[in-house]
Order: C-alpha cells, then structure tokens, then sequence
C-alpha cells in the first residue's frame, strides 16, 4: 500500500519503524567505522552520540503542548479537562504565574508533583521565611495525589505573586527544566488508539502550563523561561475567552504568536475559543469566530483546520468523571457520593440533586462521554494528538537527513555509500 493512501495511524506506526530501523542502521555503521578507526574521528563520535539521542526520542515519543492566552481565558482548566483531574489551579482570579510541566505517562498511578532542588533553593532566596514555611515542600520535594498538589501549587502561585508584586527579583534557572512537574497518568481517552494500529507508542504526553504573556508583574526571569518554554514545544494552544472576543485582547498576543509560529510553524499553532458554553442567541456564530480568528492573526491562522471552539469546564467535569469511574466496578449509590459524580451532575442539570438521586453509572457514563465529546476537547485532542504524532517522526527524519546533509559529515555519508 502506498504510504500516502494509508489510515494516519498505521502511516505514522510504519514511519516509525523505518525510521528507528535507520537509526539503528546508522549507528551500527558509524560504530564499526569508529571501531575500525579506533574512534580517530571526532565527528563521527558525536554523530554516533546525536544518532542514540534521536532514536531514544523517537522510541519514547515525546510530545508536548502548551496554552498560552491574552487573558484569563481557561488555560489551566483545558489542561485539566485533558488530564482528567484538578491537578492545576484554577479560579476567576489570576491565577497561574509559574509555568508548571505535566507529564502525562501510561504506567503513573497516583499523580506525583517535583519539586526540583533549584526550585526549592530559588524560592528560598526569593520568598519570605513565612511564605516559604508556609509551602508544603513534600518529601524531599516531591508532593504526592491530587488535592495536595493543587494546594500546594495554590499557595506557590499566590505567594510567588505577592513577592513579584513587591517587586522582587526572581532569580531562577533561565532553561525552563526547574519548573514544578506533575506526574499523571495518561487518561484512557487519550489511549484510544493505542495497540496494534496504535499512535502513541509509548504514550508519553507533555502538558505545559503557562501564566500567558501579559500577566502583569510576572517579572523578567519567568518571561524568560515561558517565552523559551513556547518554542521549544511540538505545538502552541492560544486560548481565547469567546465571552470577550475583542481585537484588544487579540492583540496582546499577536506579535507573539507570530514570534512562536515563524520558530515552531504555523502548523503548530492551534487556537482554541473557549467558553463556548456562555454562546447565547443572537451572539458570535461559528463562521462570526472563524472570521474574527484569520482577521486577528491574519496569515497564521488562515484556514480554519486549525481552530476549535471548546467548553473547557464541561469538558473537565466530563473528563473527570471518565478517569475516576474507569476500570473500577462501582455501585450506583457509591457512584453518587463521588465528588467528581457530584460535578459531573451539576454540569449537565439545573436541578442536579434530583436527578443524582436517580443516576446510575451506566447512565453518567453514557452522559460523561457524550460531554466529553461535545465540549469540543476530543476532537481537538485527537487532530492534536494525530497529527503531533504524525510531524514528531516526520520531523526527526528530516532533521536528522539534515543533519547528515550538514559539511562534518559530509565524509561519514560518502562512506556509507561507499
Ligand atoms: N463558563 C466557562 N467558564 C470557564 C471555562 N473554562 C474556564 N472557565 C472559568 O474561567 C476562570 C478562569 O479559569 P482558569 O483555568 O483559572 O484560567 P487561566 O487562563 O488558567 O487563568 P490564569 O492562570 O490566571 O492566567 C475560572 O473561573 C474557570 O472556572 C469554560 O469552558 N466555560
Ligand atoms: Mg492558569
């Protein structure tokens, strides 16, 4: 069959194997040639090292997204909905100033936060002896479940805020590697098309937090990081609030968004409308907010592939729901008692205690995946997740022929034709 009239997953699992099959090949040839040579050239030594770095790469499949918005828009509560859990804080008031990784992978069970010692050591220089004392710092820096993580990420957000709004300086590590990182587990959804014809091979799935360009007072350091952060991810969510929709907010992200798209791709970028749930009659179609979108970012967004308009808080009751009740055999009254049931409830009725009173899981399972679907979040994730997919390999083959295109080996390529 021909490569190009293949469904994407079984076209990205085959690019995968052809191309972790050259890797292989390559870095067994660069071997015995070092061998051979007894290791006399330098160059082949590091092209060697670049070879084992790319194939571990694509054997792990990492991939990573980032929000980024012009306001308040719903960063955190997209990711959250994504991962299924209220990992990361949210709430009406700023909220979100540290950039915070979430790591999503197969084989996590209980979600761990780390806290890295840089981090640790930078918010002890940085912070009041009494903030400080006040963070729960873990064991040894790592904080483990749900609840606490969200607390303690609470009370690192709020307090590195009123130091920042002090103005103190923060001085952190510029790389982007010392943020808080969660561990998760990768949510079933996202594992749909794992298996044979599977797309995320070992499924690892990087979720980045960010507190958006304009945050006020978030001070030069944390620009540093979030601006290097956002180009160096396979892919760029800007969220937009769809209740303000306004040429001012688009325009605190503009240049931005051109910055990130001219390194990362227009591809890439992807703009997510949130909110969508407040659309009343009589407001912004569907067309209103494509045209609003390629008139705002003009040539970065003009096809409308690459917008989705989405219900983060109902795509988050319905995800949270998903995560807790799978693979568990549950009774219906047990079922009722369960916080995320409860908000699951509230999300779909007005008078949601009457109708918990009478749910059973058979029926809220039916309820929570017709959610999820209709928040918008699946289908943005699975274009998203595809397509990252797809460009993670296609990418690594292709900087890696230029990498064996490039003048320094220029001779290891002529002695493999040899
Ligand atoms: N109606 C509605 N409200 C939402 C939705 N998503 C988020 N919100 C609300 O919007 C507010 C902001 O959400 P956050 O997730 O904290 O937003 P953020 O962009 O992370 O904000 P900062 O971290 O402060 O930059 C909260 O009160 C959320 O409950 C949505 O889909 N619909
Ligand atoms: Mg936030």
């Amino acid at each position: 069959m021909e490569l190009s009239s293949m469904p994407d997953s079984q076209r990205i699992l085959l690019l995968r194997e052809y191309t972790l099959y050259i890797f292989q090949q390559l870095g067994k040839a660069l071997e015995n040639h070092q061998n051979e040579t007894n290791g006399a050239n330098a160059n082949f030594q590091k092209a060697l090292s670049v070879m084992r770095e790319r194939e571990r790469q694509l054997r792990d499949a990492e991939l990573s997204l980032a929000v980024t918005a012009p306001m308040k828009a719903g960063k955190s509560t997209i990711l959250n909905a994504i991962i299924g859990d209220g990992i990361l804080p949210s709430r009406a008031l700023a909220m979100t100033v540290l950039p915070t990784r979430v790591q999503l992978c197969q084989d996590q069970e209980d979600p761990k936060l780390l806290l890295s010692q840089a981090f640790y050591d930078a918010m002890k220089e940085f912070l009041d002896a009494d903030e400080f004392n006040e963070v729960n710092w873990g064991n040894n820096g790592i904080v483990t479940g749900a609840e606490q993580i969200r607390q303690t990420l609470t009370i690192l957000n709020d307090k590195v805020r009123s130091s920042l709004q002090q103005s103190k300086k923060l001085r952190m590590p510029l790389d982007g590697k010392d943020i808080p990182v969660v561990y998760a587990k990768l949510p079933t959804y996202l594992r749909r098309s794992e298996g044979a014809s599977g797309s995320m091979p070992k499924g690892s799935l990087v979720l980045i937090d960010t507190p958006g360009p304009n945050e006020a007072n978030i001070g030069e350091a944390l620009q540093v990081i979030v601006r290097s952060i956002l180009q160096e991810v396979s892919m760029v969510a800007v969220v937009l609030d769809y209740t303000q929709l306004t040429s001012e907010a688009a325009e605190l992200t503009k240049n931005e968004v051109k910055t990130i798209a001219s390194i990362i791709g227009n591809d890439n970028v992807i703009y997510l409308v949130n909110k969508v749930d407040q659309r009343r009659p009589g407001d912004l179609t569907t067309k209103g907010v494509e045209d609003f979108i390629s008139q705002s970012y003009e040539d970065n967004a003009e096809s409308g592939d690459n917008l989705f308009e989405i219900s983060a808080s109902k795509g988050y009751a319905a995800g949270g729901f998903i995560r807790a009740v799978t693979g568990r055999s549950l009774q219906d009254e047990d079922m009722r008692k369960m916080p995320s049931a409860i908000s699951l409830a509230q999300e779909l009725y007005e008078l949601w205690e009457d109708e918990l009173e009478d749910a059973t899981v058979d029926l809220f399972n039916k309820k929570a995946t017709r959610l999820w679907s209709n928040s918008g979040i699946e289908q943005f994730l699975a274009v998203c997740i595809e397509e990252l997919t797809g460009r993670a390999y296609e990418k690594t083959v292709y900087t890696s022929i230029d990498y064996l295109g490039t003048s320094n080996n220029q001779q290891f390529a002529g002695s493999l034709r040899a």
